[in-house]
């Protein structure tokens, strides 16, 4: 018997969304929601983490009664197992988005690549510094060549560290190179992690975790913080900026191209695409005011940060975007990307086109994205979403809310420059007290919890406390639509964070990016420990993933963990099957990395936590008695 469906209430706290369910309901289109409700509930077994498929002996599900599977293996290592390939497709993931940069970087170095260039010659220049490459007096374009190949070797099995190791405090690096958890290079710790987890290998679950932790700071210092700083050199460093988010940000007399997926590669292409003048006459002819650009996801965190491109919304709203009816297409890279999203594009006129050979569509429109033809496929693809716009159904279009104003653009670079051109200032404020600390609020919606309830709730409950909230990926446009990214959100704050702000203009939560710009904030953690001449674990932080769905965001939390940084779950991973596993993820990593994951569905409990952890930091210190 076909379940009720919940009401929709219960599913999203925003009205864009739930006028967008209510619409999907009334014409029969299911979303996510209808999905979950089908398929719960969920396998037990794979919920504990206590399935194993690695081989054919097997399948194997262990339990009390049945405790070891056919080659012996107990929960313990099953669930390690488990636990270790999913982080690792996320460090994989991510990591193959940054190889995707420097594969840009080399066709630009190589004259291949017409359509990109250097924008940022003085950053280029300062990371080669930073990775052992001279660069002084040196053509640019040799010195690219040279940051290119010691990025491609970063992915290789020659180096034992990967370059951006520079960046970390000493101490920190001693530790992991204590407990064999230096990244050595990013697809050698990725493909390890395959071996290690075959069956008759690595059969110890903490071995395995401490591989886990490798792989993911792999990710953390290798593959993402590539990906975040060639993006930087090749398209920009954000600067702050106004923009807007919401669904209203889809404007009803316009063509609407959304921009889907993590890597901005294609969509600044199609970005420049949709100010070419011919296909700007043509939406005219056809009856449009204009070519709309707007975004979804990290793509669209990505051209937000960099070029004030507004938000449509984040993971959760990307059905409900196209059931607005007023999208003309929706171009995808990869990863996020609902594989449903093609049928509810069906269900309007909507154009879906995948733009990447590793992810398909079955049912879209393809282009193989290549750098060296980008612009030429660009224009094609904005040319069909503006040929859609004369099959658009008038009828059908409902465009909920007003779009919200929101400040994006806080790189560390524009962070420093704001303070003046040092890091002292904020240290000052941490120092005096005004800042307390602060608590990065990173990754993704997920079906089983109210959409973006906790990642608002969380931020809101933070800046009460004077702890200043970073947020990347999907916490974005939540914390955007709440009005906390704006200065004029200091009036939700405590009142020494709302001095700080207030005096510099800024809002009391800082929008950092995507989520390959966590690194970012790790760059940014690891400066201030350099500065005061302490470890990352000493500082007054946290990181938290209040609604995470995805491998990555586990690679993530699995990172800044083992760089030290106290880190909050909204809900667990599927490890719950393991003590030992459990054990070490919410306590025993404490001794070993000086941070653990802890796990918590309540906002309020959550910020008290965090509070007590960054006033204990605080005290050892010595910045309060
Ligand atoms: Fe994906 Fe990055 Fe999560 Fe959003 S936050 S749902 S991973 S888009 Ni990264
Ligand atoms: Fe079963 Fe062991 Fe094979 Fe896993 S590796 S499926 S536990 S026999």
């Amino acid at each position: 018997m076909a379940k009720e469906p919940r009401p929709i209430d219960q599913l999203t706290i925003w009205d864009d969304a739930k006028a967008m369910i209510r619409k999907a309901r009334a014409e029969g289109i299911e979303t996510v929601h209808e999905r979950l409700d089908q398929q719960t509930p969920h396998c037990k077994f794979c919920e504990l983490g206590t399935t194993c498929r690695n081989c054919t002996m097997g399948p194997c599900r262990v339990s009390e009664k049945k405790p070891r599977g056919v080659c012996g293996a107990d929960a313990d290592v099953i669930v390690a197992r488990n636990f270790g390939r999913f982080v690792t497709g996320g460090a994989a993931g991510h990591s193959d988005h940054g190889r995707d940069l420097i594969e840009v970087l080399e066709a630009i170095v190589e004259g291949e690549a017409p359509d990109y260039k250097i924008t940022e010659e003085g950053k280029l220049r300062t990371i080669a510094g930073e990775i052992g490459i001279k660069e002084a007096g040196r053509d640019i374009m040799d010195v690219a060549k040279d940051v290119m190949e010691c990025f491609f070797a970063d992915f290789g099995s020659r180096k034992k560290e990967v370059s951006f190791l520079s960046r970390v405090p000493q101490k920190r690096k001693d530790l992991w190179a204590k407990l064999g958890m230096t990244p050595r290079g990013v697809d050698r710790e990725i493909a390890e992690m395959m071996h290690r987890t075959h069956m008759g290998c690595d059969n110890d679950a903490p071995n395995t975790l401490i591989h886990a932790a490798r792989t993911a700071l792999a990710d953390g210092w290798g593959g993402s913080m590539i990906g975040t700083e060639l993006s930087d050199v090749i398209f920009g460093t954000p600067k702050p900026r106004m923009s807007t988010a919401n669904l209203g940000v889809i404007k009803e007399d316009q063509v609407n191209i959304l921009v889907h997926g993590h890597n901005p590669v294609v969509s600044e292409q199609i970005l420049a695409a949709a100010r070419d003048p011919e296909l700007l006459a043509r939406a005219k002819e056809l009856g449009a005011s204009g070519i709309n650009l707007a975004g979804l996801c990290c793509t669209g965190n990505e051209l937000l940060m960099r070029q004030g491109i507004p938000m449509a919304g984040n993971h959760l709203m990307t059905e409900l975007a196209i059931i607005t009816g007023a999208v003309e297409a929706i171009v995808v890279d990869y990863q996020c990307i609902m594989p449903s999203l093609v049928q509810v594009a069906g269900c309007y006129h909507t154009k879906f086109i995948d733009t990447a050979n590793k992810a398909r569509f079955t049912g879209a429109i393809h282009f193989d994205f290549q750098p060296r033809t980008a612009m030429q496929q660009a224009k094609e693809i904005v040319s069909i979403a503006v040929e859609a716009f004369a099959e658009r159904d008038a009828g059908r279009v409902e465009i909920p809310g007003e779009p919200i104003e929101i400040m994006t653009g806080f790189s560390n670079e524009a962070v420093i420059e704001a303070l003046g051109g040092s890091l002292d200032p904020l240290i000052q404020a941490i120092v005096a007290g005004d800042i307390k600390g602060a608590v990065g609020i990173v990754g993704c919606n997920n079906p089983k919890i109210k959409h973006d309830s906790l990642n608002v709730g969380l931020a809101k409950e933070l800046i009460k406390r004077d702890i200043l909230v970073i947020a990347t990926g999907c916490v974005t446009t939540a914390a955007g639509k709440a009005g906390l990214l704006v200065p004029g959100a200091i009036e939700m704050a405590g009142p020494g964070l709302k001095k700080v702000c207030g005096s510099l203009g800024i809002p009391p939560v800082l929008h950092y990016g995507s989520c390959v710009d966590n690194s970012r904030i790790m760059q940014l953690c690891a400066a201030l420990a350099n500065t005061l001449n302490v470890d990352i674990s000493d500082l007054p932080v946290g990181a938290s993933s209040p609604e995470w769905y995805s491998e990555k965001a586990a690679a993530i939390g699995l990172y800044a963990v083992a760089s030290g940084i106290y880190t909050h779950l909204g809900h667990p991973p599927n490890i719950l099957g393991s003590e030992t596993v459990t054990n070490l993820a919410v306590s025993g990593l404490e001794d070993l990395v000086g941070a653990t994951f802890f796990i918590e569905p309540d906002p309020v409990k959550t910020a008290d936590l965090f509070e007590e952890r960054i006033n204990a930091k605080r005290k050892g210190l010595g910045l309060d008695k």
